[in-house]
């Protein structure tokens, strides 16, 4: 009889601390949720600088740039996963790209130079040589 009263003693502030712990857990759960977006702002702080292109958010930035000729143009792969620099008229081919990485190609003549990536064909650009 001692036993069960001293079980039932110990067995509810058991559950009080239970509910606490599920209470907290799923707050922090919630602040998390509440935090993204704020961390996603912040991503990316500075963009390309001149002659440069960054893949970022499965697009080319800029998607149109414009340049002399004879300028080397390089591309940097700022997305976490891979993407390829494809010219349209097989001028050029990076291949897969991996995140980090960066590619280059010297433009030797004036004209309009479409390309995309072959992993995401949807992904597309155009450097322009005067
Ligand atoms: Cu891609």
């Amino acid at each position: 009889m001692k036993n069960i009263t001293n079980h039932k003693r110990t067995f509810l502030p058991g559950i009080a601390l239970l509910a606490i712990l599920m209470i907290s857990f799923s707050c922090s759960k919630s602040s998390n949720a509440y935090m993204n977006p704020a961390t996603n702002t912040t991503g990316g702080s500075t963009g390309p600088g001149a002659n440069e292109v960054f893949i970022q958010g499965m697009a080319f930035v800029p998607a149109i740039i414009s340049v002399a000729a004879g300028t080397t143009i390089t591309w940097t792969n700022k997305d976490a996963i891979g993407h390829t620099i494809t010219s349209n008229d097989n001028l050029f081919n990076s291949g897969t790209l991996g995140s980090g990485k960066s590619f280059t190609f010297t433009f030797a003549k004036a004209g309009s130079y479409g390309y995309y990536c072959a992993i995401h064909p949807t992904m597309t650009a155009t450097v322009t040589v005067n």
